[in-house]
């Protein structure tokens, strides 16, 4: 019998997220075809950048999907989500508190944690928990629970074969095919709702995100992103292609040496859905979108600290507005304040704000630290890419394809220990997980070097 590795299991799941998502969302299609056409030509004009990709193997896999995101109902659904991701070497590393930033719910990424798997496909899923606890309506807030308590998003042999690769440790080929079949009915979208058009409109009423988890039989896959070389000339041609850009690009500015994450999407679509009732209405809702990701280094978190402190200099000052009316002045006040961060690989290096992976270079050096080995040329380092997510672009994906107009506000919330409590386990921490990769780096390269 033939056993499937998680690694395996995982890159057949996001190839078969892409295919269904792709029928169900025409318009994303659209996207991926932008996405192909723009990373052509940037490897076309970048020779050094198309050989560095081929080098690590990256070149095949550019334009696949790296992530997409789901909104969960209940503690146990998240609780069962864990275990249906372990199966595919994903694993919740961070935590995301969203309600700060108007959207009520925390979240999770479930991803492939070490270098070699995320290598094999870097397939996460961002995964959000819905906060009824935030909304202030006790009556729909029982009415919520009540229906969320009642409905099952996991299929029966879907359960049965999450137990048996949790028993035996893998599936053979035959049960992984199955698996990865039944998993992706989970995250299907069903154009028939589960409740009344008058609750959908009260679920609506209280948070947009609450009619858009309530109201459905499950998790709707609600975006998919592929990774660009050039974020700024997608969101630039979208429109041309026929597809919305939201407003802005989320995250920091265009660097020479990018850090973190930027990331934009195209505008959720209208989408006909059916609610039933003693005669079925017909009535519309939006959720669903395609999104578009460029990736930098992962930063300390003094680093953190000044991206944090320089992004609120910049929404102090300016605010992107939704229609894109003032996206020109916002990018100029974002390029202006972010000038204040290091865009220079040896500063970020030297002031503490990245995390690199260190390497011996093959030639003679001198010295025994790692600054004075790098100098004479014995070891290199290179940036650690930043695989997570940022919460205040996190909500601004979801605000942009929630409907900009209801842009509400919670008290901040963080729960960290309830989340975890519901997902039945820790979250990664994602700052330790970097700084564990920086200092093994260092550690295997002086071992190399004879100096340990
Ligand atoms: C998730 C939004 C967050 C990202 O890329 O930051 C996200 C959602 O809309 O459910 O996917
Ligand atoms: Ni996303």
């Amino acid at each position: 019998m033939t056993k499937l590795s998680s690694d395996a299991i995982r890159a057949r799941f996001s190839a078969a997220m892409s295919a269904m998502y792709r029928a169900e969302v025409p318009a994303y299609g659209t996207l991926l075809a932008l996405v192909s056409e723009v990373n052509a030509e940037v490897l076309a004009q970048d020779g050094q950048l198309a050989r560095d990709l081929a080098q690590t193997g990256q070149l095949e896999r550019i334009s696949e999907e790296r992530h997409g995101a789901i909104r969960l109902g209940t503690a146990e659904e998240l609780a069962t989500m864990r275990r249906l991701f372990a199966v595919m070497g994903m694993y919740p590393v961070g935590y995301y508190d969203l309600s700060e930033a108007g959207v009520p719910v925390h979240s999770t990424a479930f991803r492939p944690v070490s270098e070699a798997a995320l290598r094999v496909n870097p397939f996460r899923v961002f995964t959000s928990l819905l906060r009824l606890d935030l909304i202030d309506d006790e009556n729909l807030r029982a009415e919520a629970a009540e229906i969320l308590a009642r409905r099952r998003i996991f299929t029966a042999p879907c359960l049965e074969l999450i137990d048996r690769a949790e028993a035996e440790g893998c599936l053979s080929e035959t049960d992984a095919a199955r698996f990865v079949a039944e998993a992706t009915e989970t995250f299907r979208w069903h154009s028939d709702a589960l409740v009344s058009a008058d609750l959908y409109q009260r679920l609506h009423g209280a948070h947009r995100l609450v009619a858009d988890v309530v109201s459905f039989k499950g998790p709707h896959i609600n975006h998919l992103t592929p990774r660009t070389l050039d974020i700024d000339a997608v969101q630039a041609r979208m429109p041309g292609a026929g597809i919305t850009p939201k407003a802005v690009i989320e995250g920091p500015p265009r660097r020479a040496c990018p850090i973190l994450l930027r990331q934009t999407s195209f505008k959720a679509l209208e989408e006909a859905v059916s609610f039933p009732g003693e005669t079925a209405v017909a009535g519309s809702h939006t959720a669903r979108f395609g999104e578009i990701e460029a990736r930098g280094i992962a930063l300390t978190p003094k680093g953190r600290a000044l991206y944090d402190a320089l992004l609120d200099e910049v929404r102090r000052r300016i605010t992107p507005a939704a229609d894109g009316s003032n996206a020109a002045d916002y990018t100029r006040v974002l390029t202006e304040v972010f000038e204040a961060f290091p865009d220079d690989w040896d500063q970020i290096r030297r002031q503490g704000l990245g995390y690199f992976a260190w390497s011996p270079t093959g030639q003679l050096g001198a010295g025994t630290s790692a600054e004075e080995l790098l100098a004479s040329g014995a070891l290199r380092c290179d940036p650690i890419v930043y695989e997570d997510f940022l919460p205040v672009s996190a909500a601004g994906i979801f605000q942009s394809n929630l409907g900009d107009a209801a842009v509400q506000g919670f008290a901040a919330s963080p729960n960290q220990r309830l989340f975890e409590a519901g997902l039945g386990a820790a979250v990664l921490d994602e700052f330790a997980h970097y700084a564990g990769i920086e200092a093994a780096s260092l550690r295997d390269s002086l071992r190399q070097l004879g100096l340990d």
